[in-house]
């Protein structure tokens, strides 16, 4: 049975001073709720202050925000999911008919491949997230296995494209001639056929809100966050390898084969942790214990351990994790107790997982500027 109860002193009493460090609500005597991070305002790219990671879900009104079009408006007497391409049997069904499908219910971690893309130096184009282009929530809905059954995909399909109901004129120097473009992501049909791949109509229990894709969002589990489409609008299955802009121009990274660096879509979420507190410049005292906690996930690997360096990563420690087991696709929360020395520190967190990976100490330019995983420091003073 897995357990997910962070009740654990620490964890909350770090969130507590994290909060209470804001000096409005020191001014007021109380409080303040945690709202997202503005980063864009239109298209709305909106971030979780990931100081305030308090539990293993993250509220709703607290996922960030990857939206690179203006919101869609969806007329839900006309919206239909339309299962199109190599298919036996072409669908087009109502929202009705998409939530009558079994669903499941699945927990799933989504990052933005773009996460953390402030760190990188030299400083790159793209939105500036910090730690919190993350999140964790429960989706529910049918598993797109289910929906491509129903449609028969035909022998020699390739791809499973997802196309959302948003488009936009993208400005970059390669570009489609037909604009606007939507925003579409493709994924190999054996991935598509996964448990953990779902057209969700429902987060955290609650029905999908517009910013997350109402009516109905890919969840690709283990995956970086493009791949999960919002406002679909149609489900392509193509007999050949799909090559669209967000897979290519967009979200693909130089991979090296046979001593040949080769542009590859960006596919499963690599292994990563982030401190959410002590923050950067954070003033500690001396001789008291202080909870060093975070989160570290693995895409379709799991984490195993968290190594905590105090010292700039001369030495490391290992961290606790606050679960009794991992669930797949998800993040672990994990806290180490640190009882410093007067003077300044450099914290720093690193996560293993099952399948080897170890996150770096050093960026890999390669991965141009998504995948941001290397080693962070975060920098406090004890006093
Ligand atoms: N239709 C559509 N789907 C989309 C996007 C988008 O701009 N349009 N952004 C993608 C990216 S890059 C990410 S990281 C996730 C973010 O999901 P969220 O906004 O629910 O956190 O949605 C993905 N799905
Ligand atoms: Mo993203």
């Amino acid at each position: 049975m897995t357990t997910h109860s962070l009740t654990r002193r620490g964890f909350l009493q770090g969130a507590a001073a994290v909060s209470m460090l804001a000096p409005h609500s020191l001014l007021r005597g109380e409080e303040t709720k945690p709202s997202l991070i503005v980063r864009e305002k239109e298209p709305q790219n909106l971030e979780f202050p990931f100081a305030q990671l308090k539990g293993f879900y993250t509220p709703n009104d607290l996922f960030y925000v990857r939206n690179h079009f203006p919101q869609p408006t969806i007329d839900m007497k006309t919206w239909r999911l339309k299962v199109v391409g190599a298919v036996v049997r072409p669908l087009e069904l109502s929202y009705d008919e998409v939530t009558k499908f079994a669903s499941v219910t699945v927990p799933v971690t989504l990052e933005c491949a773009g996460n953390g893309r402030v760190f990188l130096d030299p400083k790159s184009k793209g939105v500036q997230w910090e730690l919190g282009a993350v999140g964790t929530a429960k989706w529910t809905g049918a598993p797109l296995s289910a929906i491509l059954e129903s449609a028969q995909v035909k022998k020699g399909a390739v791809d499973v494209v997802l196309e959302g109901a948003d488009r936009g004129n993208l400005t970059n120097d390669i570009r489609p001639s037909t604009l606007p473009q939507p925003f579409v992501r493709g994924m190999p049909l054996s991935k598509a056929m996964k448990p953990e791949v779902l057209l969700a109509h429902k987060m955290n229990g609650e029905t999908l809100p517009a910013a997350h894709g109402y009516p109905l969002r890919g969840v690709v589990g283990g995956w970086y966050g493009m791949a999960s489409v919002k406002w679909l609008s149609r489900i392509i299955v193509t007999d050949r390898p799909f090559l669209g802009y967000d897979q290519t121009i967009d979200y693909s990274i130089w991979e090296k084969h046979d001593g040949l660096s080769s542009m590859t879509p960006i596919t499963g979420i690599d292994v990563k942790s982030s401190i959410a507190r002590p923050t950067a410049g954070q003033e500690l005292t001396a001789g008291k214990e202080h909870h060093i906690t975070g989160a570290a996930w693995a895409g379709e690997s799991i984490v195993t351990k968290v190594e905590i360096s105090t010292d700039g990563g001369k030495t490391w420690s290992t961290a606790r994790f606050l679960d009794v087991e991992p669930e797949p696709f998800c993040w672990r929360l994990w806290e180490y107790v640190w009882k410093p020395e007067a003077g300044k520190h450099i914290l720093m967190a690193r996560a293993t997982d099952k399948s080897g990976r170890v996150q770096p100490m050093k960026r890999d330019p390669d991965r141009r500027n998504y995948m941001i995983t290397h080693v962070q420091p975060v920098n406090v003073v004890v006093r």
